[in-house]
């Protein structure tokens, strides 16, 4: 019999298809981690109606987290976080002239009472969003606590420590 699919804790959110081979981080990790999500295309300036929603309906659908990345000047974290009270995760994305610093402050200069929380711009950023968004999940998960914790331990232990004495 085929596995019941799970519902999606994590909504990946991008302002455009050209976002995606960067957001495939995020989706990745969150693969590794055994995290059921879904990864949607939908722009802030050019489907302003889908993204509003899209975000008012994703809690009562059983989202936990956006993780929301865009380029340029990149609201669509802000749109996001604007139509809900679930916690948003926005990736600055790196795309045309300015190299993603024009979407690294778009992102992350929100008004008070709007938060975004702003990770790094592009892939790093993307990786990183997906593990804070395992993290807030593992709060009430004590399987995937484990897991992470576990997966700390490891990256610690591939850390080489001392490689050189000079004079030996
Ligand atoms: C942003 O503009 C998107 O998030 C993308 O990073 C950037 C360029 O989009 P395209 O013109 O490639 O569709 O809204």
């Amino acid at each position: 019999m085929a596995k019941a699919k799970s519902k999606p804790l994590v909504g990946i959110l991008m302002g455009s298809k050209s976002d995606l081979e960067v957001m495939t981080r995020a989706s990745a990790k969150l693969e590794s981690l055994g995290i059921a999500h879904e990864v949607v295309v939908t722009s802030a300036h050019r489907s302003p109606d889908q993204t509003c929603d899209y975000a008012q309906r994703a809690k009562q659908r059983g989202i936990k987290v956006f993780i929301v990345g865009a380029g340029r000047a990149a609201h669509l974290a802000g749109a996001v976080a604007a139509n809900t009270t679930l916690p948003v995760l926005g990736v600055p994305l790196e795309s045309g002239a300015l190299r993603g610093m024009d979407a690294l402050l778009s992102t992350v200069q929100m008004p008070a009472g709007v938060p975004v929380g702003t990770l790094a711009i592009g892939g790093a950023g993307a990786e990183n969003a997906a593990l804070l968004a395992a993290q807030i999940i593992a709060l009430g998960d004590r399987a995937l606590a484990n897991k992470l914790e576990r997966a700390k331990k490891k990256m610690a232990e591939a850390v080489p420590g001392l490689v050189r004495t000079y004079p030996e």
